[in-house]
């Protein structure tokens, strides 16, 4: 790597380019204390003191304290309803120590998030008036401190209170579609707060308040380092023209010096003349040969270690750490013969991007761990995703998500937080709706996984499609139209484009090229006519939209996750705990629409439904596997008319029936392992089409692929019909038909419910893509009873297992008694005298042969 001036580097004239050295560093001036020990809360009226958890909750507090039961459990969510209409307070004694009062300019006690409608006292004076969950908040309470002990006290108002307040001084009703109250109480489109914890139609209504991120006091003497990011200007040939921008406030103008260290191998020291406030200070420089950053599957999510410093004489006042990927990435939304493309280009490269909408992994935020974030994006990365979509219900997400995207190569689509509804237009709530997208794009646009500002989730539509149009008075109407377009084109793209210029905004999803209806020729498109619409899965291939930014359809969670809500008798489909569960009922869709029936209906097109409830979940994740696998192979099948592919949804916030393919325990339903398959890098993607059976080859990789394509035709018992081998040459970043036959020829005779198509791909000795086939649906295949059988070797991280099968063995579903441990495949097929290699990861100890239990289709 080399680091040099470039030519037209005008603001900082006297960079000088010094070798590392191993000097010891000055010790940094500013100082955080975090304040997250010792608190209590109580509710306001009654002045009952209890310990409290910051960051937290007042439910979780209320939970920890033995006050309430875990609204998870059954339908306990409906006795903690009280809380949401009470004011809870919440305080902390902290001391300081005079040298920290006089050593600094200025101490500040940064709020890094309040929850929602909070007024914040410091030793009895009122330093802040808070109304806004996304946003933080920085008081100077340096001349209010004392030196020994102080005291924080943060008085929360009721949010459903205060947001019916704001609501009865409007004469319309403003459309919130998830929210779970009564047409006439819905309030959360009057307060800044996440969307979903009103309830949601995956998720419970638990709205709640609390210091929901950490609260800091912050001291520093001189300057400090407000902010600081980095951006790709260009890439040409071996070189990449980088801008760093770095923000600063000084107490005192003067001259300081700045130093850019990359990778502890080059530094860059500049003087810099600095006026008292706050000062603009941009870095322009160019790296040779850069290492690019690529997204998971298409190389290196290659990230450089960069360090801004701030010094004063020989005085350290501040550092900045920035982990960054040099990359460049643009929205590509240009004219062809359908309409317009709608396609990422990653280094010049067109990606076709794999992923899945997210939500937050709890109702009650802040108790998502780092784990659990963790956990999220390892089973992207597993799932040959490269982008996932943080939705406009939840809340913009925790820095950590973001760093672990920057780190695999996941890329955001990232949504402003605002979904399925219409917002209120006072200038206070659109002031405030300034304030927290400045805010969230500032401290979000450093990551370099960040890849396009999107308005809303479904705004757009809803007042197009949903009658929102016909709610109002005419002069209403036009209030609240304008209302919506001063919003998403003025006030959100104005944010963008002054402080993260370098990426798109689009105002809606879905929404066409120019500001149009989703029409499938552009833009994105949420396509649900499959679920809400009733089509059958073959319809993912018609009329294919440019990029699918949402589709899905719902599942049962694991029995094991069943089991920890719920007792045996609530253990049926339609009980009412699982009713109760269930929060996809959409009157609107139709009077009485009910997901559970919704699962069942789709059920009986496609398998038999069993009685059994343990049966019915396991064929309901089945059915939504098949949905899965046959939309992302569509989708794929036709790039690159189509260039994006994320589903809804990747995760749950409680353990529910929804869309998810991961439980909220983190068990895989059967749609992960499909979804892993129908993403990698490489896929054979068949289709029958009226009696004609094609097959594609899709590929992602960025070189062309030369191999041999075998398609074999077999009953269930293992017998060849007729096989096929001819030479293949996939060229890079395509699509295209790679074998074609008459299903008459290629069955020779034989029943079409009773055969199996075997694809596979193979270059250079290495299975590249495999794929089945069957001309028919699960329930009108003629299965065999079929004899699975396991054995197992131990292995460092569990067991190593063979699974062999006298006939086709369909959907071989293993599980352990408890539930724990990870199959890295399960839900899949095994043909006769085609053993399947997989492994259990687990730290316990087992008798595999013995303990994993096997459900097959075949016994159904
Ligand atoms: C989409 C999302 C969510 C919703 C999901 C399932 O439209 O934007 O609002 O949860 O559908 O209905």
């Amino acid at each position: 790597m080399n680091l040099k001036r470039i030519a037209s580097f005008v603001f900082l004239t006297a960079w000088t380019v010094l070798l590392f050295s191993c000097k010891q560093k000055p010790e940094r001036l500013s100082k955080t204390l975090v304040l997250g020990d010792d608190w209590e809360f109580s509710q306001a009226d009654d002045g009952d003191w209890m310990p409290a958890k910051v960051p937290g909750t007042v439910h979780s507090d209320l939970m920890a304290n033995g006050v309430i039961e875990d609204p998870h459990y059954r339908m306990n969510e409906d006795d903690v309803k009280w809380i949401e209409h009470k004011d809870w307070v919440y305080r902390t004694n902290f001391s300081v120590d005079q040298p920290l009062l006089k050593g600094s300019d200025v101490v500040e006690l940064q709020f890094k998030g309040l929850d929602t409608y909070a007024d914040v006292y410091l030793n009895d004076s009122l330093i802040l008036n808070a109304d806004n969950m996304f946003v933080g908040y920085n008081v100077n309470v340096k001349d209010l401190l004392v030196a020994g002990e102080n005291q924080l006290r943060v008085y929360f108002h009721s949010p459903v209170d205060s947001g019916m307040k704001k609501l009865n001084q409007l004469d319309y009703l403003l459309p919130a579609t998830n929210e779970q109250a009564p047409e006439d109480e819905k309030t959360n489109v009057f307060t800044r707060k996440a969307p979903f914890h009103y309830g949601w139609d995956w998720g419970p209504r638990l709205v709640t308040s609390g210091i929901w991120r950490p609260v800091e006091l912050r001291a520093w003497k001189q300057a400090e380092i407000k902010d600081a990011y980095l951006s790709t200007e260009s890439l040409e040939d071996d070189l990449a023209f980088l801008e760093g921008h770095l923000t600063i406030e000084a107490f005192e103008a003067g001259q300081y010096q700045i130093s850019m260290d990359v990778n502890g191998i080059g530094t860059l020291n500049q003087a810099v003349e600095l006026e008292k406030g706050v000062n603009e200070v941009p870095v322009e420089f160019e790296i040779e040969n850069p290492h690019l950053w690529w997204t998971n599957g298409l190389g290196e999510a290659h990230l450089y270690d960069f360090k801004f410093s701030l010094l004063s004489g020989k005085a350290l006042l501040d550092e900045e750490q920035l982990d960054y990927g040099i990359r460049t990435l643009k929205l590509v939304q240009k004219p062809d013969e359908t309409g317009h493309s709608f396609y990422f280009e990653l280094n010049g490269v067109p990606v076709f991007m794999k992923g899945a909408n997210v939500i937050t992994p709890e109702t009650l935020t802040p108790l998502a761990t780092k784990a659990r974030y963790d956990r999220l994006v390892d089973n992207a990365v597993a799932a040959n995703m490269n982008m996932i979509r943080v939705w406009g219900g939840a809340i913009y997400g925790e820095d950590y998500l973001y760093d672990l995207c920057d780190r695999n190569g996941i890329l955001i689509w990232q949504d402003f937080m605002f979904a399925c509804a219409l917002q209120p237009g006072d200038e206070a709530h659109l002031e405030n709706i300034r304030n927290e997208a400045e805010y969230n794009v500032k401290r979000l646009r450093k990551h370099t996984s960040l890849a396009l500002w999107c308005g809303n989730n479904e705004n757009y539509h809803g007042w197009h499609e949903w009658g929102w149009d016909q709610m109002y008075e005419p002069d209403d109407k036009d209030f609240v139209w304008n209302t919506y377009e001063t919003i998403f084109h003025e006030i959100l793209p104005e944010v963008v484009q002054t402080f993260d210029s370098e990426r798109s905004y689009w105002p809606s999803s879905p929404m066409a090229y120019g500001g149009k209806k989703a029409d499938r020729k552009s833009g994105d498109e949420h396509d649900w006519t499959i679920w809400f619409g009733e089509k059958p899965f073959s319809a993912f291939g018609e009329n294919v939209p440019r990029f699918v930014s949402e589709y899905g359809l719902q599942s049962f969670p694991s029995m094991h996750t069943i089991r920890k809500f719920s007792e045996e008798k609530d253990r049926a489909y339609d009980s009412e705990v699982m009713r109760h569960r269930q929060r996809g009922k959409m009157p609107y869709v139709r009077p009485g629409f009910d997901g559970n029936d919704m699962i069942r209906r789709y059920m009986k097109r496609y398998f038999k439904v069993p009685d059994d409830f343990d049966d019915f979940v396991y064929v309901s994740q089945l059915l939504q596997a098949r949905a899965y696998k046959t939309a992302i192979e569509a989708h794929r099948r036709h790039m690159p008319h189509c260039m994006g592919s994320l589903y809804w949804q990747l995760n749950d916030s409680w353990p529910t029936i929804s869309w998810s393919t991961v439980d909220y325990y983190g068990n895989w339903k059967a749609s992960q392992y499909a979804v892993k398959k129908a993403n990698e890098q490489v896929i054979l993607a068949p289709v029958n089409e009226d009696g004609l059976f094609k097959v594609y080859a899709v590929s992602d990789h960025l070189s062309s692929i030369d191999g041999k394509l075998f398609v074999t035709v077999m009953d269930f018992s293992g017998k060849v019909i007729t096989k096929h081998r001819l030479g293949a040459h996939i060229p890079a970043n395509t699509s295209q038909i790679v074998f074609e036959k008459q299903v008459v020829k290629l069955i020779e005779g034989s029943h079409s419910n009773s055969v199996v198509v075997e694809m596979e791909l193979k270059s250079k000795g290495d299975k590249v893509a495999t794929n089945l086939f069957y001309f028919h649906r699960p329930k009108d295949l003629v299965l065999p009873p079929s004899k699975v059988s396991i054995t197992a070797e131990k292995t460092e991280k569990g067991y190593g297992l063979t699974i062999s099968a006298d006939k086709l063995a369909k959907n071989v579903y293993l599980t352990t008694p408890d539930g724990k441990g990870f199959f890295t495949d399960n839900f899949f097929d095994v043909l006769p005298g085609k053993a399947k290699l997989i492994l259990l990861e687990t730290d316990e100890e087992l008798n595999p042969e013995e303990d994993i239990q096997v459900t097959i289709l075949n016994d159904l």
